[in-house]
């Protein structure tokens, strides 16, 4: 078939027609983006020659996708999420809001509302005997170097199998995730256990996309963190570890030079010791330095639906980030 009807009188009135142009009610700026979705679909369709056997299997798909809520799967893996990293990075080049740890994707899999600890947590449950023990900590710093005391450190990741507490139903309620507040030096620590990489369900929906791509699901071992205090800027990050097949080769595009971190393996017994481990551990240091900003909304994530967080989270983050 090579009908093109795409430019023609009858297809731009039906598009302003679809979008509700027309209409008085509605929502202006989503009747311009659906205007300009479909007009770009469409213009694909007639470009492609997109057959309805092929055009029937995208809607199934996405239905798929739907029904096994991996939209917010198959978004990093499409490079959204790292997409609106840097359009991020270059709003805060813009505003010559410089400095401080690079920013990288939250990802679908955070939940609100972890434990909190003070300086120090344990985060695994002790349930994976055959997981490497892992000693987590870093200093939490301002791009003057100065110490931040009381830094808010969230962080999660995976189990030795790639797991994540809350969506994999077989793990203990917030293992692996923790919220720690830095000490009098601006430290965090934990004990916890070396996450392994994650991978994409095989012949999940986002595989399939993915497959389609001669693409593959695969992440290297990650440490998710969301790090705040008062004054300075929310950041989003976290770190890949060195050495791991897909350091730097993330489905989901989240590598970045300053965020990859090489765990130290550590065999003395004294070491364990002082940190009040026994064996073999592996050390990950993770430092972090904060930009300073007054502006409210810098200082918190922004609003997304997360697991266990409502909009009321949000609004009292905000208030509470405007008093200070
Ligand atoms: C993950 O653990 C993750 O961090 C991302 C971005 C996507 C899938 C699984
Ligand atoms: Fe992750």
């Amino acid at each position: 078939m090579t009908v093109k009807i795409f430019d023609t009188p009858d297809v731009q009135d039906f598009l302003k027609t679809v979008a509700g142009f027309d209409q008085a009610g509605g929502d202006e700026r989503a009747k311009q983006i659906m205007h300009r979705l479909l007009s770009d679909l469409y213009k694909l369709i007639d470009d492609f020659d997109v057959t309805p056997e092929e055009y029937w299997s995208a809607v199934s798909l996405l239905n798929a996708l739907g029904h096994e809520t991996q939209f917010g799967l198959l978004s990093p893996g499409l490079g959204f999420d790292h997409y609106l990293d840097m359009r991020q990075d270059a709003a805060d080049a813009e505003a010559r809001r410089t400095g401080g740890t690079p920013r990288t994707i939250e990802g679908p899999l955070y939940v609100a509302g972890a434990p909190e600890a003070e300086g120090f947590a344990r985060m695994d449950d002790g349930s994976d005997p055959d997981a490497e023990v892992m000693w987590l900590t870093g200093q939490v710093r301002d791009v003057d170097g100065t110490p931040i005391a009381g830094a808010k450190v969230e962080v999660w990741h995976c189990d030795s199998k790639g797991g994540y507490s809350f969506f994999d139903p077989t793990q203990s309620e917030y293992n692996l995730r923790r919220t720690i507040f830095t000490n009098g030096e601006g430290r965090y620590r934990a004990r916890s256990i070396i996450p392994s990489g994650y991978g994409v369900p095989e012949g999940a929906p986002t595989d399939q996309v993915l497959k389609a791509l001669g693409r593959h699901g695969e992440r290297p071992a990650h440490i998710h963190y969301f790090v705040s205090a008062p004054g300075h800027q929310h950041l989003t990050t976290q770190i890949n570890l060195a050495g791991d097949k897909y350091t730097w080769d993330d489905f989901a595009f989240a590598t970045r030079e300053e965020l990859v971190v090489e765990g130290k393996r550590i065999e003395d017994a004294a070491e364990a010791d002082r940190r009040g481990l026994e064996g073999v551990f592996t050390e990950v240091v993770f430092d972090v330095e904060l930009a300073k900003t007054e502006v409210a909304e810098l200082q918190t994530r922004h609003a997304r639906p997360r697991a266990k967080e409502d909009v009321e989270d949000i609004g009292s983050q905000l208030a509470a980030t405007a008093k200070v």
